[in-house]
C-alpha cells in the first residue's frame, strides 16, 4: 500500500532536524523535571480507533461532494485504514458499522491481518432502513411504538454482537436516532421505557467479556426530543442495565459551551465511562476534524482522562467519529489521530503534584497556569519521534502525498455519485 522505502526516504530527509528538535525539547523538559523518554513511551503506547465509514467522503443533508478513489466496500476501507496506521502508528484498530461493513469474518480478519489492524467496538445501525428489512425505522427503532419494529432492531444489535465476536471485538456501541419532531408526538416517558426494555434484551445477549456502550446525542435527526439526549439519560440506562453497560461520550453531542470534561469526571466517578468519540465542533454536532476548532477543550478532556487514568477498573475505548466533507479522508483521519495524541501527551506533562498543591492552597491563578504550561508545550518532536521509532512517517501527510496512493486507488475504484445527502 505505502512502500516502506518511501517512508524511509521521506524520514531520512527530516531525521536530523527532528533529532535536534527532540534533544532541545528534552533539555527544556528536563529543567521542568520531566523525562522526555517517558512521554515518548506514552505516545508510542497511544491508540485511537478509526471508524470505517470515516474513510469515505461525508456530507450534509444538503449535499455530498465525493472525492476521487473513494472506498467501494469494507475491504477498500480497511486498505485505507492500513495506510493511516502505517504512516501514523497511532490507529491500530478499526470500528465497523453494520450492515455497511458486512462481509465474511474470515475475509475481514485476513484483510485486517494484512495491515496489522484489529477491530474495536461494533456499531449498530437502526437509524436508516435497509432494502430488505420488514419494518421501517421512520418512527423509531429500539423505542418504536410497534413491538415488531423494536424486536427487529434488537435482533440487528444481537447480529452485530455475533459478527463482532468472530472478529475479536469486545464492545457494541448503540446510538439511536429515535425521538420526535413535534411536541405531543410521543410520550417522553413511555418511549424511554420502551428503549430500556429493548436495551435489556440486547444486554441479555452480551457475552461475558463484552461491554455495551450507550451513546447520547442532544438532537438530530429528531429535532424536538431525542430518547438518549444527554449523559444523565445515558447514565440511567447504563446503571439500570448492569455492570457491562457503560456510557460513551461523543465530544460533539452537546450544546455549545457544555463542560464536557466535567461529564467525563462524573461518569468516571460513577464507574460508567466506557469510551469517547473524538471530533470537533463550532455550533452543534458538526463532526469537524479533531482539534481544529478548540484544541484547548480537547486538551481539557484529556487532562481529566489522564488525571483519572489510575482509577480502578477504568478501561476506555477511544474512537474518532467525524465527517470529512472537503478534505481527503485519509489525510483528515491522520491529522486528527495526531491531534488527539498531541492533547494526550500535553496532558501527560502537566505537573500533577504542583497542581494538587495549588488546588489545596486555592491558588486559582497558578493552578490554571500549571495546566496551560502543558497545553503550551510544543510536543511535536515527541509525536514525530514516536512515529519514527514505530516505523511510521515523521510527516505522515507529506509521505502520503508523495506516495501517490490516492491517484493509484482512483484507477481501480470507480467514481461515486454525489446525489443525495450524506451524513455518515
Ligand atoms: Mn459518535
Amino acid at each position: 500500500m505505502i512502500d516502506k522505502h518511501l517512508i524511509e526516504q521521506e524520514n531520512a530527509a527530516q531525521e536530523a532536524a527532528l533529532r535536534a528538535d527532540y534533544d532541545a525539547l528534552g533539555a527544556r523538559l528536563a529543567r521542568r523535571g520531566v523525562a522526555i523518554e517517558d512521554l515518548t513511551a506514552r505516545a508510542m503506547g497511544f491508540g485511537v480507533a478509526v471508524p470505517s465509514w470515516g474513510t469515505g467522503t461525508g456530507g450534509t443533508r444538503f449535499a455530498r461532494f465525493p472525492g476521487a478513489g473513494e472506498p467501494r466496500h469494507i475491504f477498500d476501507k480497511l486498505d485505507d485504514c492500513g495506510v493511516i496506521q502505517a504512516l501514523t502508528r497511532a490507529t491500530p484498530k478499526v470500528s465497523l458499522h453494520i450492515p455497511w461493513d458486512k462481509a465474511p469474518a474470515g475475509d475481514l480478519l485476513a484483510k485486517a491481518e494484512e495491515h496489522g489492524l484489529g477491530f474495536d467496538a461494533m456499531n449498530s445501525n437502526t437509524f436508516q432502513d435497509q432494502p430488505d428489512q420488514a419494518r421501517s425505522y421512520k418512527f423509531g427503532s429500539l423505542s418504536h411504538t410497534d413491538a415488531a419494529a423494536r424486536a427487529q432492531a434488537v435482533e440487528h444489535n444481537l447480529d452485530c454482537i455475533e459478527i463482532g465476536r468472530a472478529l475479536g471485538s469486545t464492545a457494541l456501541t448503540v446510538w439511536i436516532g429515535d425521538g420526535s419532531n413535534f411536541p405531543g408526538q410521543t410520550s417522553l416517558s413511555a418511549q424511554f421505557e420502551r428503549y430500556l426494555d429493548s436495551m435489556k434484551a440486547i444486554y441479555a445477549g452480551l457475552p461475558a467479556d463484552w461491554r455495551l456502550f450507550s451513546e447520547h446525542k442532544m438532537y438530530e435527526p429528531a429535532f424536538y426530543s431525542t430518547v438518549v439526549q444527554d449523559w444523565g439519560t445515558s447514565l440511567m440506562t447504563a446503571q439500570e442495565l448492569g455492570p457491562q453497560a457503560m456510557c460513551l461520550v461523543d465530544l460533539g453531542h452537546h450544546a455549545p459551551n457544555v463542560n464536557i470534561e466535567m461529564i467525563v469526571a462524573r461518569l468516571v466517578r460513577a464507574g460508567k465511562l466506557g469510551g469517547f468519540h473524538f471530533n470537533d465542533s463550532k455550533y452543534g454536532d458538526d463532526d469537524l476534524d479533531s482539534g481544529t476548532i478548540d484544541p484547548f477543550r480537547l486538551f481539557l478532556v484529556w487532562n481529566e482522562l489522564v488525571e483519572l487514568e489510575d482509577t480502578p477498573g477504568l478501561n476506555l475505548s477511544h474512537m474518532i467519529d467525524q465527517s470529512h466533507n472537503v478534505t481527503d479522508p485519509i489525510e483528515s483521519l491522520m491529522v486528527s489521530a495526531m491531534e488527539i495524541q498531541r492533547a494526550y501527551v500535553q496532558a501527560s506533562l502537566v505537573d500533577r503534584a504542583a497542581l494538587a498543591g495549588y488546588r489545596d492552597d486555592n491558588d486559582a491563578l497558578m493552578a490554571a497556569a500549571t495546566l496551560r504550561a502543558g497545553f503550551r508545550t510544543d510536543v511535536e518532536p515527541i509525536l514525530a519521534m514516536a512515529r519514527l521509532r514505530a516505523g511510521g512517517a515523521i510527516d505522515p501527510v507529506s509521505a502520503f502525498r508523495a506516495s501517490g496512493y490516492r491517484a493509484r486507488v482512483a484507477q481501480v475504484r470507480p467514481p461515486v455519485s454525489g446525489a443525495g445527502g450524506g451524513i455518515v
